[in-house]
């Protein structure tokens, strides 16, 4: 068996857990569970339901090695001769689904290590309106689930310059440069993009031809909020092949060091000149 076989199948095991959470999402409890995660965050029901539906698939799976959830505290093996490891925020923006916002799952597939050095391929699904898959080889390409199976639509790539603008954290936490740059982007007639939904929001940017996400280091978060090997690492990976770039403000987040799987990094996603011009404010603003 191959190793163009071996990824088929992994993708094949997100596309099956993805009917299932998909079904998890339109009936089941939106309340709270009596557990916190490794950040503290408190657990919703659907954390913790749809992080047992994609555990209880990849285990089925010889090639895969080792996984990690966002949602569990340690690295569970798997196959000790597998080939990859993957990292996974089973629902990001969990709670988010009762007011029937738009939420997704991401997954970064390593190989050796989890770390940003060893992503070889990302995914990441939108539950919305419509169920959509976004696979991340050594290009872009985006699934939608039509009677009940994924079908092939596009390849995705970002315009050099974009339109929208998608600012996250708590504003009275941001530095007065980052402020300064958010409010120079808006005044330049960017629009103001944000639901709150990491997923949907970077989902939106890549069809919508461009423009920038961040979530910075602020001073309640000096590091941030958005996890390195769930959320900021796939996605890095996403918008780098893209024809777009993802910066920790400094340097390419896919050179951003890890020393703890629950690591978080503050991050910006874009196009170009949108991650350019990030680079160019926060070097004259160490
Ligand atoms: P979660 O993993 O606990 O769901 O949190 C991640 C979400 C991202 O989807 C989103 O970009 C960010 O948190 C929103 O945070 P904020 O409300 O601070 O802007
Ligand atoms: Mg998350």
């Amino acid at each position: 068996m191959g190793k163009e076989y071996n990824m088929q199948e992994i993708i094949k095991a997100i596309e099956e857990a993805s009917i299932k959470i998909k079904h998890l999402i339109e009936t089941g409890d939106t309340g709270k569970s009596e557990q916190e995660n490794s950040t503290g965050d408190t657990q919703l029901k659907l954390d913790i339901a749809s992080d047992e539906i994609i555990e209880d698939i990849f285990k089925t799976i010889p090639s895969i090695k080792a996984i990690v959830s966002e949602e569990q505290e340690s690295i569970v093996p798997l196959n000790e001769d597998g080939e990859y490891l993957i990292a996974y925020d089973p629902l990001d923006g969990s709670s988010l689904v009762d007011v029937n916002l738009s939420v997704g799952s991401i997954y970064g597939i390593y190989k050796n290590e989890f770390n940003a050095q060893n992503i070889i391929a990302s995914v990441y699904v939108v539950f919305g309106p419509r169920v959509e898959m976004v696979v991340t080889t050594d290009d872009v390409k985006m699934y939608r689930l039509l009677n009940g199976k994924f079908e092939f639509i596009q390849n995705l790539e970002l315009q050099e310059k974009g339109k929208l603008n998608a600012p996250g954290s708590t504003q009275n936490c941001w530095a007065p440069f980052h402020k300064q740059l958010i409010d120079d982007i808006f005044n330049d007639g960017y629009r103001l993009r944000y639901s709150g939904g990491m997923v949907p929001d970077l989902h939106q940017i890549l069809l919508k031809g461009g423009g920038l996400f961040s979530y910075p280091g602020t001073t309640d978060r000096p590091k941030g909020k958005l996890r390195q090997l769930f959320e900021v690492f796939p996605f890095a990976l996403t918008y780098e092949k893209a024809n777009g770039g993802a910066v920790d403000g400094f340097k390419r987040a896919l050179e951003v060091e890890t020393t703890h799987i629950h690591d978080t990094t503050p991050c910006f996603f874009g196009s170009k000149t949108e991650i350019n011009r990030v680079l160019e404010v926060y070097a004259k603003n160490v």
